[in-house]
């Protein structure tokens, strides 16, 4: 069979049923054309290919181009003052109440052009890409005004047109109430004139609510996902991240893709999580910068079988991280994920939260041909070390970049 590049003397991990959870092959080859993946398997059954072009890995390892399936990248400004604040004993809940937190980012990011929102962003998503990333979600919701939202959105699209990786646009207008405005009236806002603008444009897939009790209640939430769907747009919620508002259950209920955070996620929500195949996007970042002490309920999600991705949650408020290997890296530590969930957690669980999987996420006939090559001798090396990049060579739709 003719194909455009093979790559062989490499170790997989396919994330495919097969060798323990990660589907590992020893000596395998990926082959692909036209960006596709064509042929996944060890290299004994891969003599009939015909490579234009063979690639040698030496002996390190592939798995699939990293995804992360949640990061408010896009924005401007810079809250390191604030950290310096909660160093010195404020909490976020005080810092938002006193005009700072979310809204500071976004009296920012309202000032900022697309030409500066842009060139702030770059170094972010560049630090992902450096790390193997293939496929990133960005949500907007630091502009809270139809034409700031849709700024934001149109940077992300521009960072997908200007690097090799797909950027996966969420509208998050419901993240928090625009100073001066009043929570109801700002949501009826978004759901009768922001989605159905955002919708008809074409500028994001998913809409996003922050449902808290700093934020929007689950009344509110209901109202966003029923606006979503009226518009066709799929739907994910930020739960349970401070308080049980019972947002998951929601979630789930709606046909989420995902429930994001979940620290305070109790049975009943674990329950519907689990029927409705909700996916548990975990975030150790905010988790440990906010100095969390509510551990999300991991062994029961686990248990009830509930998918578990990871994400960075990239922003600049609680999780200030372009790392998904630290990411990986706190969630074994703090969030005890064994080495195999957090792998899956950033791959084939990442790409399901997505509503991808049947196209990235795994080493598989037919799906796209992102890879992340990986210098280590075993996969445990991706998550155990700290602030330690071992990225050989990053492949995405079948071209080394
Ligand atoms: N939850 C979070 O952790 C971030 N947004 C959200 O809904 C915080 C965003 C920020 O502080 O800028
Ligand atoms: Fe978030």
């Amino acid at each position: 069979m003719h194909c455009d590049t093979l790559w062989h003397n490499a170790h997989l991990m396919t994330l495919e049923a097969g060798d323990g959870a990660l589907g590992i092959v020893r000596d395998g080859v990926v082959a692909s054309r036209d960006g596709r993946i064509v042929h996944v398997g060890p290299a004994a059954d891969a003599v009939h290919l015909a490579p234009a072009q063979r690639i040698d890995c030496q002996g390190r390892w592939i798995s699939p181009g990293l995804v992360d399936c949640h990061t408010h990248l896009v924005y401007a400004g810079n809250r390191a003052g604030e950290f310096e604040q909660r160093l010195r004993g404020a909490s976020y809940a005080d810092i938002a109440r006193a005009g700072g937190g979310i809204v500071a980012t976004v009296r920012a990011t309202r000032q900022a052009d697309e030409q500066h929102l842009l060139e702030a962003s770059l170094p972010r998503l560049d630090a992902m890409l450096a790390e193997g990333i293939t496929t990133i979600e960005i949500k907007s919701g630091y502009g809270l005004s139809l034409e700031d939202e849709r700024k934001q959105l149109r940077v992300a699209r521009r960072l997908g047109e200007l690097r090799a990786v797909e950027v996966v646009p969420t509208f998050l207008g419901a993240h928090a109430v625009p100073p001066g405005r009043e929570a109801q009236e700002y949501v009826d806002e978004v759901c009768n004139q922001m989605i159905p603008a955002i919708a008809a444009e074409g500028l994001a897939e998913a809409v996003d609510v922050f449902c808290e009790h700093l934020a929007f209640s689950r009344a509110q939430a209901e109202q966003v996902f029923q606006a979503a769907a009226r518009h066709g747009l799929a739907v994910k919620i930020h739960a349970e991240q401070l308080s049980n508002q019972q947002g998951a259950s929601l979630a789930a209920a709606h046909g989420a893709l995902s429930a994001d955070h979940i620290e305070h996620l109790d049975e009943a929500g674990i329950a519907a999580m689990a029927r409705a195949g909700t996916v548990a996007v975990l975030l150790p970042g905010a988790f440990y910068f906010t100095r969390d002490t509510t551990l999300p309920p991991i062994d029961k999600l686990r248990t009830a079988g509930v998918p578990m991705a990871l994400a960075t949650d990239s922003n600049p408020g609680t999780s200030p991280l372009t790392s998904p290997l630290l990411a990986m890296n706190m969630a074994a530590t703090l969030f005890r994920m064994t080495v195999d969930e957090c792998i899956a957690g950033f791959t084939r669980e990442a790409a399901r939260a997505l509503g991808r999987h049947e196209r990235i996420g795994r080493l598989a006939d037919g799906l796209d041909c992102n890879l992340a090559v990986w210098e280590i001798e075993a996969p445990a090396d991706l998550v155990y070390r700290m602030g330690f990049n071992p990225l050989h060579a990053r492949v995405w739709r079948g071209n080394p970049t």
